[in-house]
């Protein structure tokens, strides 16, 4: 395969090799990314892009779906037994479609949703003013506590009490904390709300049973199926049966046409891989290895937003530090550590210039590094920070950083045949 795109597409062959030497060769950080498995890879890679699925299993616009309605199916049974619930549509392109399909089912344009402002942690979809759920929708936002960097029940309390919104989000892109989702639905049950959870963060960790499923407290749980799930870019909704054919609808024909099959088969294998004790075993080791991480740089003096982790996130507070978090994610990314700069609770700077930084553990504890290594990854991201103007400080760090990588090498699959790229 790999040889037939490099024999008729050698510019593309060439740009992939280049980011599978960047991915192999760079301590990744960003906590929404991960490495898939060879497994998920080959089916995200299979003829299945070649097939149109309208519709759901036994229900096609379609012919020919022998083999796609058989593999929905199987994805849908898995999701329901990874997750406990009594219904899974496996067919969202992405978390963004996901809960637009979510809010579809639920509310009718106009009414209100309720979810955490962006600059707080929350998802542009969960109602943020440039987003279209916003404009579709009536948004109203709520904050974290900002002394405590937490959610605060009491202020998420009195908005639901004020605006009366059809649907409150429990859910986050930039918390470190975990989520209570039995308080968020007791609240959205007394302000007679529906409440959507969105764990495209945290779903690797609900499987695993490390933090509570929000599964009996919520009426739609979104997810992506990447993240945490470490499987292909996908999104995923599930409901109670109550509510399936509103979510179904919602989904197609209400925003998408056919399922992207290909993802949607390495859906169902990543869904099967995360039904192992193995996976297990890792969900637990990222959020080990955050917590290493976390205690290291507060050791190193960084502010963290919350004072801590729960999960496989880190949010820093780099004002104490005198240096935003787009010039300390470049110096970073130069030194192979990637990252993304993000708002912090009541940051006074811009999105596109903020406070912080936003780092995380799925992929480098995907590579096989523990907390020693976490520790080391402090220790790289403490010397960039103090030599933040000195290049040649920033490229030694880079070496050390290689060396480290070359000692937890990527998935194989990573590994383009006759080219070295690490
Ligand atoms: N963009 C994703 C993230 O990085 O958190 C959320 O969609």
């Amino acid at each position: 395969m790999q040889t037939a795109l490099e024999q008729y597409d050698p510019q593309i062959y060439e740009l992939i090799r280049q980011e599978a030497a960047r991915e192999s060769g760079a301590i990744r950080l960003i906590p929404s990314e991960n490495y898939v498995s060879k497994a998920v890879m080959v089916a995200s890679g299979s003829c299945l892009t070649n097939k149109y699925a309208e519709g759901y299993p036994n229900r096609r616009y379609y012919e020919g779906q022998q083999v796609t309605d058989l593999i929905e199916k199987l994805a849908q049974e898995r999701a329901k037994k990874l997750f406990k619930a009594d219904h899974a549509n496996v067919q969202p392109y992405s978390g963004s479609v996901a809960n637009m399909a979510a809010y579809a089912a639920l509310v009718d344009p106009g009414e209100t949703i309720m979810g955490m402002s962006l600059v707080h942690g929350g998802h542009l979809t969960h109602g943020w003013k440039v987003s279209l759920t916003s404009k579709f929708f009536h948004s109203v936002s709520y904050p974290l506590n900002i002394e405590t960097g937490r959610l605060d029940f009491n202020i998420i309390e009195e908005l639901a009490k004020e605006h009366r919104p059809k649907v409150i989000i429990s859910g986050a892109t930039a918390y470190p904390r975990e989520i209570d989702f039995e308080i968020f639905g007791r609240i959205a049950k007394d302000v007679g709300a529906y409440h959507v959870s969105d764990i495209a963060h945290i779903a690797g960790l609900v499987v695993a049973g490390i933090h509570k499923s929000p599964v009996p407290y919520t009426d739609i749980v979104s997810t992506t199926t990447h993240k945490t799930l470490r499987g292909p870019r996908g999104g995923m909704l599930l409901c109670k049966e109550e509510l399936a054919k509103q979510v179904d609808k919602a989904v197609f024909p209400g925003l998408q046409g056919g399922p992207h099959m290909h993802t949607l088969t390495a859906i169902a294998v990543a869904l099967a891989e995360a039904d192992t004790p193995e996976f297990v075993a890792y969900a637990k080791q990222i959020v080990k290895n955050a917590k290493a991480l976390a205690e290291k740089l507060l050791e190193y003096g960084f502010d963290l937003v919350s004072g801590g982790t729960d999960n496989h996130l880190i949010l820093i507070d780099l004002r104490n530090k005198g240096i935003p978090g787009k010039k300390l994610a470049k110096a970073l990314d130069r030194a192979r550590i990637v990252s993304n700069y993000n708002t912090v609770p009541g940051d006074p700077a811009p999105p596109f210039n903020p406070s912080g930084l936003r780092i995380g553990t799925p992929a480098i504890t995907t590579r096989g590094m523990k907390e020693p290594e976490a520790e080391q990854v402090a220790f790289f991201i403490n010397k960039v920070t103090e030599n933040i103007d000195n290049e040649s400080v920033i490229e030694q760090v880079g070496k050390e950083v290689l060396l480290l990588c070359s000692q937890f090498p990527v998935p194989d699959h990573f590994i383009i045949p006759g080219k070295n790229n690490r």
